[in-house]
C-alpha cells in the first residue's frame, strides 16, 4: 500500500523531469562539450577521429533510437487525469479506488488505433484501444479495453492469425491501416464468430469525431469480489459525457490527408485549452447464481449483455486533464497489461482473457527491452513495490542488503508476504474440473444472434453506412470467392443486408434469407438515440474575406464561445482582413491550411463585399459544399447566403432577402442574428443533420 502523501502520481513524476532549461551542454556522462556542431576531424578537410567521443555518443544514442512499435495498437495518443468513484462499491468489491467518493485516483490513459503502424493516420477504419491505467495505493490497475465492447475471435489463439489477416499483406505490405483488403475479408467469411464485431467495424463506431466522443468497454465478463470473498460478473462500460458521435466514411478519408493527427490533435489541444474530457464509468453486475441465465455464454467475448437486460450502473467518473510531457516516455513507454489487477478485481475463464493474461507482458518484454518496464516512470506504481526481483537491462533501483530470496532469516524475513485481510491480492477460488481438450464450449457457437441484434438497432442512416461500408471494403477484395462468401455470412443475419450488400459489389444476391430475423432491438446500440446536446469544444468554421460585417463575426464569435464552442476565423490569407464597418477581423487561420473536414460546422458572416470574393474563390464554395455532404449544420447570416445560392444545395430552402431566419435540414439563414445562431446551435448539437445526408444507400 501507499502512504497518503505518495498517491501523487505528477509528483512521483516532478524530479525525473528533466526540463534542460539551462546550463551547459553535456555528454550522456556529465562533461561539458565545447562544440556539437563540428566533428572532431584531423584538419579541416580530413577524416573523423576515432577519439571523438562526443560524435560517437551522439551517433550511437540516435541510431538506438528506435524501439519496436507495439505488434498491435501502435498508433496512439495519452493522458493523464484522475478517477473518482459516486459511492462506495464495497458490497461488490473490496477494490480500494472503489470504496471512497472523496478519494481521487490518478490515471493514464492512451487510446488507439489497432492496424494501423506507428505513423499511421488517425481517420481509418479501425476499432479504437481504450486503455486506462489507475495508479490506485494497492497497485495498478489496467483497465485494457476497445471502444466496441466485443472482440473479434472468441479465444486468444486465433489472436495472431485475426491480426495477420488484417495487417498489410506480408508480400507487398500494404494496405496500411485498413482492412478493406483480401486477407482480412478471407479470414473474417471464413471464421463466423467475427461476425458481431465485423458488423460494428462497418458501423460509423469505427470512425469516431473524437476520443472524447467514444464509449470504452472492458470487452470481456471479469468478477468483483467483495471483502467477504463474494464474486460478482461485471462488465465495464465507459461513456463520454459529450456522447458518442461518429464522422462519415468520406470525411474520414480526407482527414486522414488534412491532418493525419486529427484525434490526436483534438485530444491534445482540448486538455490544452482546459476542455478536459469526461467519462464515466458504468457496470453491469450480474451475480454468480445467473451465470447461465442468458441466451449466450458470458465467457464469450463475441457477445454483449444488452442494456435493457442487465441496466448499466454508473459508479464514478474520469477526467483527463494533462497533456504528458514527453510522446516517448510516457505514451510510447506506458506497458498496460490485462493481468495488472487489485484486490477485489478478479478474472473470469473468458478463453481470449485468459490468453491475453500470458500475452501483455510477454510484449513488453521485448518492446521494453526486458523485466524492468514497471519502473519505467510512467508505469511505476505509486504502491510501494518490494520482493525479491533482482537484476537485468534498465535496472534503476538500488538494492541495499543481503538477501535477495524468500524465505530468509538473514534479511529479517522480509518482505514477508500479507494475507487478504491485510490487501494482498487471492485469487478468487473456484473449483475447476475437466478434461485436457483442445474444444469451445457449444455456448459459444451462436455467431448470428447478436449481429442481427446490433443491425435491427440501427436507424436508417446508420443501416446505410454500414451496407456502404461492407460496399467499399469488399470492393476492394479482388477474390471474387471471397466477396461471396462474406455475402453468405450476411445472408444468416439479415437478408436485407445481404442483398443490399451484394448488389453494390457485384455478387448474385441471396435469393431466400438463410434465417428469419427475430426482430428484437437494444435501443442502446444506437448512436441516433439518447446523446447528449451540446455545442461544447465544437471547431466551428466562419468564412470570411475584406468587406465582411464585423458585427456578425462578433455576434456568431460571441453566441459560440458563449456555449463553450470553439470558433476559428478563416480568410484568403492569415493576419486581418477589414470589415465593412472600417475597421478590421482578426484571422485564425488561412483557409487553404484548415480542410472544412477539419470542423464540425461553419457559418458565413454577412457582408456584400465579403459574399462576393468568397463567391469567386472556388475554396470557399467547396467548403461549405462539402460541410453540406457530411451533414453539418451551416448558417449564413444576412448577404453571406448568397454563397450557399450558387451552390444549389438540394431540397434545402434559404431565406429570401430580408427574412428574419429559416432553418431547413441544419442549413440556417436569415438577417436576425439571435434566431439564426440559437437555429445554428441546435443543428451543432445534433452532430449531424442525417435527413439530408447524400451517402444513404438504402432506405
Ligand atoms: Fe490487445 C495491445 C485491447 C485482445 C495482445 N490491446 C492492446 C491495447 C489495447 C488492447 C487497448 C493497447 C494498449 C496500449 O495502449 O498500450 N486487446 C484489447 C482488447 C481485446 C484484446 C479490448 C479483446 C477483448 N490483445 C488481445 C488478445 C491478445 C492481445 C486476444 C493476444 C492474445 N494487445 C495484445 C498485445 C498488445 C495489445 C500484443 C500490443 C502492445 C501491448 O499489448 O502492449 O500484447
Amino acid at each position: 500500500m501507499a502512504d497518503e502523501e505518495q498517491l501523487d502520481k505528477q509528483r512521483q513524476l516532478d524530479p525525473l523531469r528533466d526540463r534542460n532549461e539551462d546550463g551547459a551542454l553535456t555528454t550522456d556522462f556529465g562533461t561539458r562539450v565545447d562544440d556539437t556542431d563540428n566533428a572532431l576531424h584531423a584538419g579541416e578537410r580530413g577524416p573523423t577521429l576515432l577519439e571523438d567521443f562526443h560524435f560517437r555518443e551522439k551517433i550511437t544514442h540516435f541510431d538506438h533510437e528506435r524501439i519496436p512499435e507495439r505488434v498491435v495498437h501502435a498508433r496512439g495518443a495519452g493522458a493523464y487525469g484522475h478517477f473518482r468513484p459516486y459511492a462506495s462499491l464495497a458490497e461488490y468489491t473490496r477494490a480500494d479506488f472503489l470504496q471512497d467518493p472523496a478519494r481521487e485516483t490518478p490515471v493514464f490513459v492512451r487510446f488507439s488505433t489497432v492496424a494501423g503502424s506507428r505513423g499511421s493516420a488517425d481517420t481509418v477504419r479501425d476499432v479504437r484501444g481504450f486503455a486506462t491505467k489507475f495508479y490506485t495505493r494497492e497497485g495498478n490497475y489496467d483497465l485494457v479495453g476497445n471502444n466496441f465492447p466485443v472482440f473479434f475471435v472468441q479465444d486468444a489463439i486465433k489472436f495472431p492469425d485475426f491480426v495477420h489477416a488484417v495487417k498489410p499483406e506480408p508480400h507487398h505490405e500494404m494496405p496500411q491501416a485498413a482492412s478493406a483488403h483480401d486477407t482480412f475479408w478471407d479470414f473474417v467469411s471464413l471464421q463466423p464468430e467475427t461476425l458481431h464485431t465485423v458488423m460494428w467495424l462497418m458501423s460509423d463506431r469505427a470512425l469516431p469525431r473524437s476520443y472524447r466522443m467514444m464509449q470504452g468497454f472492458g470487452v470481456h465478463t471479469f468478477r468483483f469480489v467483495n471483502a467477504a470473498g463474494r464474486g460478482t460478473f461485471v462488465k465495464f462500460h465507459w461513456r463520454p459525457l459529450l456522447g458518442t458521435h461518429s464522422l462519415v466514411w468520406d470525411e474520414c478519408q480526407q482527414i486522414a490527408g488534412a491532418d493525419p493527427d486529427f484525434n490526436r490533435r483534438d485530444l491534445w489541444e482540448s486538455i490544452d485549452r482546459g476542455d478536459f474530457p469526461e467519462y464515466e464509468l458504468a457496470v453491469q453486475l450480474v451475480p454468480e447464481e445467473d451465470e447461465f441465465a442468458f441466451d449466450f455464454d458470458l465467457l464469450d467475448p463475441t457477445k454483449i449483455i444488452p442494456e435493457e437486460v442487465v441496466p448499466l450502473r454508473p459508479i464514478g467518473r474520469m477526467t483527463l486533464d494533462r497533456n504528458p510531457d514527453n510522446f516517448f516516455a510516457e505514451t510510447e513507454q506506458v506497458a498496460f497489461h490485462t493481468a495488472h489487477v487489485v484486490p477485489g478485481i478478479d478474472f473470469t475463464n473468458d478463453p481470449l482473457l485468459q490468453g491475453r493474461n500470458f500475452s501483455y507482458l510477454d510484449t513488453q518484454l521485448i518492446r521494453l527491452g526486458g523485466p524492468n518496464f514497471q519502473q519505467l516512470p510512467v508505469n511505476r506504481p505509486l504502491a510501494t513495490v518490494r520482493n525479491h526481483h533482482r537484476d537485468g537491462y534498465g535496472q534503476h533501483r538500488v538494492h541495499p542488503g543481503q538477501t535477495a530470496y524468500s524465505p530468509n532469516s538473514l534479511g529479517g524475513g522480509c518482505p514477508a508476504v500479507a494475507g487478504w485481510d491485510a490487501g494482498a491480492f487471492r485469487h478468487h477460488q473456484v473449483r475447476v474440473d475437466g478434461d485436457k481438450i483442445r474444444r469451445r464450449s457449444p455456448s459459444f457457437d451462436d455467431h448470428h444472434s447478436q449481429p442481427q441484434l446490433f443491425w435491427n438497432s440501427m436507424a436508417p442512416w446508420e443501416k446505410a453506412h454500414i451496407v456502404a461500408a461492407y460496399r467499399f471494403e469488399l470492393g476492394k477484395v479482388d477474390a471474387p470467392a471471397v466477396r461471396a462468401r462474406t455475402v453468405e455470412q450476411l445472408n444468416l443475419v439479415d437478408h436485407e443486408l445481404a442483398v443490399a450488400v451484394a448488389v453494390g459489389i457485384g455478387v448474385t444476391p441471396p435469393a431466400e434469407p438463410a434465417v428469419e430475423n427475430a426482430g428484437r432491438t437494444s435501443p442502446a446500440l444506437s448512436m441516433a438515440t439518447g446523446q447528449p446536446g451540446s455545442i461544447a469544444t465544437r471547431k466551428i468554421a466562419l468564412l470570411v474575406a475584406g468587406g465582411v460585417s464585423g458585427a456578425d463575426v462578433t455576434a456568431v464569435r460571441e453566441a459560440l464561445i458563449g456555449g463553450g464552442a470553439v470558433p476559428e476565423v478563416l480568410a484568403a490569407h492569415d493576419g486581418e482582413v477589414a470589415s465593412e464597418e472600417g475597421g478590421t477581423v482578426r484571422v485564425d487561420r488561412a483557409l487553404a491550411t484548415m480542410s472544412s473536414v477539419l470542423y464540425d460546422a461553419v457559418c458565413v458572416p454577412g457582408g456584400a463585399a465579403s459574399t462576393l470574393e468568397l463567391s469567386r474563390d472556388g475554396l470557399a464554395s467547396h467548403y461549405v459544399a462539402q460541410a453540406f455532404k457530411h451533414g453539418k449544420a451551416i448558417a449564413a447570416l444576412g448577404s453571406g447566403v448568397g454563397l450557399l445560392r450558387e451552390l444549389g444545395l438540394p431540397g434545402i430552402r434559404l431565406a429570401d432577402e430580408g427574412e428574419p431566419a429559416v432553418d431547413s435540414l441544419g442549413v440556417v439563414t436569415g438577417v436576425d442574428p439571435d434566431t439564426v445562431l440559437a437555429s445554428f446551435a441546435d443543428a451543432i448539437a445534433l452532430h449531424r443533420v442525417w435527413e439530408r445526408d447524400t451517402d444513404r444507400t438504402v432506405a
